[in-house]
């Protein structure tokens, strides 16, 4: 079902079972403020998905209500994962979906980093 932004976070959903280690993933980054993994439904050769450390529903809720210190490191991370990925040079796509027009399943703000081949127009 897709996510109600109206609802407040759920500290049951699948990524934070992820951030406690509830369900193992195997981790492509991690610092102080994010966690980078492979997407179970892979749609491109390289599909990772980015998620801050902190609780935030959508993009929306992170930009508005995390730290300067939060974004600037989850913008770091976003870096850091494309180089440890190597996919900086060829190219990749960042993606976040925000609610139910956009499809959103997942209610933990993350982005789909997509690579590893020209990619057409519409993913995730
Ligand atoms: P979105 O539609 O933007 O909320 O994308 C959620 C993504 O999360 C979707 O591409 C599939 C992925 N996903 C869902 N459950 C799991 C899981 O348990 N493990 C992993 N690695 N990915 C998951």
């Amino acid at each position: 079902m897709a996510v109600d932004l109206r609802l407040p976070y759920d500290p049951q959903n699948i990524f934070a079972k992820i951030l406690r280690g509830e369900i193992p993933v195997k981790p492509i980054y991690e610092d102080d403020f994010a966690l980078a993994f492979p997407d179970i439904a892979p749609q491109a050769p390289v599909h990772v998905l980015i998620i801050p450390k902190g609780h935030y529903v959508s993009a929306q809720d992170f930009g508005l209500h995390a730290s300067v210190a939060e974004i600037a490191g989850f913008a770091r991370a976003i870096s850091e994962v494309a180089a440890a990925l190597d996919v900086s040079e060829k190219g990749y796509r960042l993606i976040s979906n925000a609610g139910g027009d956009a499809g959103q399943e997942v209610p933990h703000y993350h982005l789909h980093l997509l690579a590893g081949e020209k990619l057409s127009a519409k993913l995730v």
